[in-house]
């Protein structure tokens, strides 16, 4: 069930994710009952409020609720793979600090939901890489992987220990036009678009057959509010959620790109980026989501870069 009267922070808004969900939670809930927050103002916001925030300020956090008593907060600030493997100790702290503030504000009861995303990076090369199963072996390789790994038997600790209503998905590498992504292994599946259709040729950091679980992002965003409005008995997980879109190799998508733009030619340098990769299953089985709370993907490879080309050329 919505509930109407939602008043929504996002903490991390201004990054590839929080640009659409502000947007998308705006149209449900009015720009006025979503706050986008972020360490700095990037523009991106004209018809919210933006409050500037850092999540590791935890009386600062505090003190926003209680001035604009929100009832839920999408907690998106993180440091991703990538990024996170070129500072592993303020990834680490990043991670986790901002969640338990975020947890512990829902613990004191001055929010009621919580939304946080997991990744596919809490898997991990021992995992099994096809149909990866909800449960499994996870030996996240990455300070990423652990602290997304970490953080859901944190998320699942405080929904036992203290009825916290948080809800979470293992998101896989997000592609969409409206934002640019932030320091990710999948990035490359974003830039590729941006420079096939500026100079149509691409210079890939990861190898040509290197498959991975990816979902275009009005996908993730979808599955994002309906795991939020889902009732909670229907939650049966309270870690994270597989959440499966497609899987493809920077060659499959390349050969999509070659359908619309014949001349679009891709090159291959690997670098530090495709051990992390290989680490990380190739594709997901999402069937407790689809269960639990009627999870199905819409976009397919082909619909995904017909999409992304057509409103990128606009
Ligand atoms: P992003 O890097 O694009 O955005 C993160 C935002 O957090 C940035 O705008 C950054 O300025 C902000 N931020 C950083 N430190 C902050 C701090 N101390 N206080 C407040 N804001 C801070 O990331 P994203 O791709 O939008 O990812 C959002 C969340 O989703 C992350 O938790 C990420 O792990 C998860 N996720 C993303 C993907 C993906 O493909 N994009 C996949 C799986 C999981
Ligand atoms: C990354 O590549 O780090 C993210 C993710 C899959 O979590 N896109």
């Amino acid at each position: 069930m919505a509930h109407t009267k939602e008043k929504v922070l996002i903490i991390g808004a201004g990054g590839q994710i929080g640009v659409e969900l502000t947007e998308t939670l705006s149209a449900l809930y009015g720009h006025e009952n979503v706050i986008p927050s972020d360490l700095k103002e990037s523009g991106a916001f004209t018809k919210n409020t933006f409050e500037r925030l850092d999540a590791l300020d935890k009386t600062a956090l505090f003190d926003l609720v209680k001035k604009h008593g929100f009832t839920q907060v999408y907690h998106l600030a993180a440091m991703l793979s990538a990024t996170g493997e070129q500072n592993p100790m303020f990834a680490w702290k990043l991670n986790m600090e901002s969640l338990f503030h975020v947890l512990d504000l829902a613990k004191e009861k001055h929010i009621r939901q919580i939304y946080w995303p997991s990744s596919i990076a809490v898997f991990g090369p021992t995992t099994p890489q096809q149909n990866t199963p909800q449960y499994t072996v996870m030996e996240p390789s990455t300070i990423y992987g652990i602290s997304k790994q970490a953080g859901e038997r944190w998320c699942e600790w405080y929904f036992k220990k203290f009825g916290v209503d948080v809800r979470s998905l293992r998101y896989p590498g997000l592609i969409g036009w409206k934002s640019a992504p932030g320091g990710g292994t999948t990035d490359y599946a974003v830039h590729i678009f941006h420079e096939a259709l500026k100079s149509n040729e691409y210079e890939c950091f990861l190898s040509e057959n290197t498959a991975l679980p990816m979902m275009h992002m009005e996908d993730a965003i979808r599955a994002t509010i309906e795991i939020m409005q889902a009732p909670a008995d229907s939650i049966k997980i309270r870690g994270s959620y597989n959440l499966s879109g497609i899987s493809f190799s920077p060659k499959e998508i390349t050969n999509e790109i070659k359908k619309h733009l014949p001349d679009f030619s891709i090159s291959y340098n690997p670098d530090f980026r495709q051990a992390i990769a290989d680490s990380w299953p190739k594709s997901i089985n999402d069937e407790n989501a689809r269960n639990d709370w009627g999870w199905k993907i819409k976009y397919d490879l082909p619909k995904l870069v017909e999409n992304m080309l057509a409103n990128l050329k606009k």
